[in-house]
């Protein structure tokens, strides 16, 4: 009988069936095969609204969207006791319904969308006799929060990403009215007998993925300070803690800057070496610096290596997307309350090229003006001083 202690934060977050996934990866990976006696212990020290924060984050939804189909046209004839050949009066159909996104600045993840599987968007009415057209199809307006991508389920094409407020963008185009036949009169042809259907809406399964919106991206091992730089330079009140993966969910704050100037500084889950393995949180958190202009690296002043730790970071972050290294960079060294007053030089010997650094510390609030600074500088591509 082998007893395996599981201690896992967000245990409660994980349904009966991932639990006996993992069960039996661990027995059939067993030397004795799926006879070895497994106890799986898990222990969880979650706080409830700790959980409900990892929970109602939601950047990735599949659902199935379809377009209403358009209505058709009429064919019809006029006739009154006065008139027995009135001529056509066939109205043309309603356009069937439009699926629409609309950016809403105001939501900042897809949880409302995490249950339906399904949006359905009504069909245009059929056009009637007295040159009646049918009712338009009710557009179903879906509001989604800024920097949500539209991707093809199937094909993965992006369709197009909503970036403002108020933006609408067709997802899935209504078919098109069906003419009645009185459209088709003419000269040559005074009684049409015929009219056109309305065209099929299209269905179709569509991905709606999230990539935050912000300047500013922290990027770093777990425990390097990125919450608490957060919570001093902006009102956002993440979770802080000494233990790795403290952040399950990225937050975002604002950075109140000099004469009334502001910018968004996300912070997120941090990442280990090989998380483009999965180990850790895995990369998934990666794709909210994707849309960032400026990525804070930052490394705290004790450890052992910065030059490797450095090197890691830019590592995962090129496995995940090369593009993302080509992004202006700042190193943070963090948390110097701590560090030696000779360790600044010795520190400043042994850091990476190429990239602009500046010396933190969150819980003495030093350094963070010059911080502010250089972020700035970057974000408006004004030239910095390395040698800084
Ligand atoms: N002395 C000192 N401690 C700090 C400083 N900044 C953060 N810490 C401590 O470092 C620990 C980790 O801080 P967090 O802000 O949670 O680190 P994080 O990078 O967000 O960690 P994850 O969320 O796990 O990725 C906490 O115990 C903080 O109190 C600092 O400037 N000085
Ligand atoms: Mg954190």
């Amino acid at each position: 009988m082998v007893e395996i202690h599981i201690y896992h934060r967000s245990y409660d977050l994980y349904s009966n069936v991932e639990w006996s996934c993992l069960y039996n990866k661990i027995t059939e990976s067993s030397p004795i095969g799926p006879a070895l006696d497994v106890k799986l212990f898990c222990f969880c020290d979650v706080h409830l609204s700790y959980s409900m924060a990892e929970q109602n984050f939601v950047d990735y939804v599949k659902i199935c969207f379809r377009s209403g189909n358009g209505g058709a046209g009429s064919k019809h004839f006029f006739r009154s006791k006065h008139n027995p050949k009135g001529g056509p009066d066939g109205g043309d159909g309603g356009r069937g319904g439009h699926i629409i996104l609309k950016g809403n600045a105001q939501m900042w993840t897809l949880l409302h969308l995490k249950y339906r599987k399904h949006i359905y968007a009504k069909n245009g009415v059929n056009g009637s006799e007295n040159n009646c057209t049918g009712a338009t199809g009710e557009d179903i307006i879906v509001e989604v929060p800024l920097g949500t991508v539209a991707i093809d389920a199937e094909t993965g094409t992006k369709h197009f990403e909503i970036t403002e407020d108020g933006q609408q963008e067709i997802l899935l185009a209504g078919g098109r009215g069906g003419k009645g036949n009185a459209f088709f009169t003419s000269a040559t042809q005074q009684a049409p007998d015929f009219a056109q259907p309305g065209e099929p809406g299209e269905e179709s399964w569509k991905i709606l993925e999230l990539k935050i919106l912000a300047d500013v991206g922290l990027v770093g091992f777990p425990n390097a300070g990125k919450s608490t730089l957060l919570s001093v330079m902006t009102a956002a009140k993440p979770a802080i803690g000494d233990y790795a993966f403290t952040t399950v969910v990225p937050n975002l704050g604002i950075v109140k800057y000099r004469e009334n100037r502001s910018f968004v500084m996300a912070d997120i889950p941090g990442i280990i070496e090989d998380a483009h393995l999965g180990k850790g949180l895995g990369l998934r958190f990666l794709r909210h610096i994707e849309r960032n202009a400026v990525l804070l690296f930052m490394i705290p002043c004790d450890s052992s290596n910065i030059k490797n730790d450095f090197e890691i970071l830019h590592n995962e972050l090129c496995a995940f997307n090369e593009e993302l290294v080509h992004k202006p960079r700042l190193l943070a060294i963090t948390k110097m309350d701590i560090a030696e007053p000779e360790w600044q030089e010795l520190i400043k010997n042994d850091l990476p090229k190429d990239i602009p650094y500046v010396f933190i510390s969150a819980a003495a609030h030093r350094g963070l003006d010059e911080l502010k600074d250089k972020l700035w500088s970057l974000l408006h591509n004004e030239k910095i001083d390395h040698a800084k």
